[in-house]
């Protein structure tokens, strides 16, 4: 029988704060071998993805049969998800253990016969988080314009143990409390801060103190709307307009417009943003009164409206004849005066063209007996107003 009588210690912590070696006296739990049946050992696969390490010593057996030891080791006091075989040595480095976790540990001997002692003392170490967390900003985008009184400003962040809270800030000062909590952000009144150039960033901080700064994004504050003037109307005709504006800053377009300054139609957005404005209207009706009024949003998204204004449609192309109705001579009336005409049967007719000039109607007059001289006075009516000839 060989006598176990290991005193488990932590020799050196070579990823920790640590330096140096440290004995743990007195807490050796049990001296004795135990001849047991080696059943379930080394099976367990830690899935370990960090470098961290610990170099745990122990007091050597003196029995001579002994074979080697065993280290087990495990987040839980007593409980071990983990053990190695690590030969007739005294002193171990485990590796890949988890920064931010407390790791408990204890060690087996056992001999030729692969009979195993009980557990040593148990000795545990706290891992320490020495890697910082990572962090990015998600918005603003940079070189975005803002503005208004609730920009959210966001960032990403992630920590092998965990990140306990980022801290956003603007041109270096803490923007807002310290967010604790996933997803990362915080309202930022942007109508506080001057128009012009601001860097966001923030630093994000684990549970241990490591820290990191996001790359800052630089945004442009802009909490003025745009200028708008020259709004004027053109190109109108019958059923069309052009309205037309210039902005002192590039923004979008729009025009409202309808019969009154209720206005009631709006135009499709159009959302380049330009200095220079043109909207057109269609489908609108002839000789008529309309009330418009341009809008335009800056890049920020700060809108400005111009005062109400009118034009009036043209009118529609003459394209109908006056209608002509003789009223004297009568139908049957004898005429005198002089002129020149064959014998036979005449017809006065009346001549009227409008504005228009388009095409000129006759109304013919009731057949007139034939004279060698006759004069006639005639008159006739229009429906619209129109110049007079008689042929
Ligand atoms: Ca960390
Ligand atoms: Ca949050
Ligand atoms: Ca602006």
């Amino acid at each position: 029988m060989v006598v176990f009588g290991p005193r488990l210690r932590e020799a050196t912590v070579l990823s920790g704060k640590l330096s140096g070696s440290r004995t743990l006296a007195g807490q050796l739990r049990r001296a004795l071998f135990v001849a047991c049946v080696l059943t379930v050992l080394c099976s367990l696969a830690p899935a370990l993805s960090s470098a961290a390490q610990v170099t745990l010593a122990w007091d050597a057996n003196t029995d001579p049969d002994l074979a080697g030891y065993k280290l087990y080791y495990g987040n839980s006091s007593g409980s071990y998800q983990f053990s190695v075989d690590v030969g007739n040595v005294t002193s171990y480095t485990l590796s890949g253990l988890l920064e931010g976790q407390i790791y408990y540990f204890a060690a087996t001997a056992y001999n030729v016969s692969q009979n195993e002692s009980g557990f040593s003392n148990e000795v545990s170490k706290a891992i320490a988080d020495v890697t910082p967390p990572t962090v990015l900003m998600t918005a603003p985008a940079n070189g975005s314009t803002v503005s208004g009184t609730a920009v959210t400003v966001s960032a990403s962040a992630s920590d092998n143990v965990g990140v306990a809270g980022v801290q956003f800030s603007l041109d270096g000062v803490n923007l807002g409390a310290e967010d604790t909590a996933a997803p990362y952000s915080v309202s930022w009144n942007a109508t506080l801060a001057t128009s012009g150039a601001h860097i966001l960033t923030a630093v994000a901080r684990d549970a241990a103190g490591n820290t990191a700064s996001a790359a800052g994004v630089s945004v442009t504050v802009d909490n003025a709307p745009p200028l708008l003037s020259s709004v004027a109307s053109t190109n109108l005709s019958a059923s069309a307009a052009t309205i037309t504006w210039v902005t002192n800053e590039a923004s979008d377009s729009q025009v409202e417009y309808g019969p009154t300054s209720a206005y009631g139609q709006v135009t499709a957005l159009a959302s380049a943003l330009v200095t220079s404005h043109s909207v057109g209207l269609s489908g609108l009706a002839a000789s008529t009164v309309y009330h418009y009024r341009a809008k335009s949003r800056d890049a920020a998204g700060n809108l400005a409206t111009s005062a109400d204004a009118t034009f009036t449609t043209a009118a529609l192309p003459d394209t109908m004849p006056p209608a002509v109705s003789i009223t004297a001579p009568t139908a049957g009336a004898t005429v005198a005066g002089t002129a020149t005409v064959t014998n036979g049967t005449h017809t006065l007719k009346a001549v009227a063209r409008d504005a228009a000039g388009i095409p000129p109607r006759r109304a013919a007059s009731p057949s007139l007996s034939p004279s060698l001289r006759f004069s006639a006075a005639m008159s006739w009516t229009t429906n619209e107003p129109s110049d007079s000839q008689v042929d």
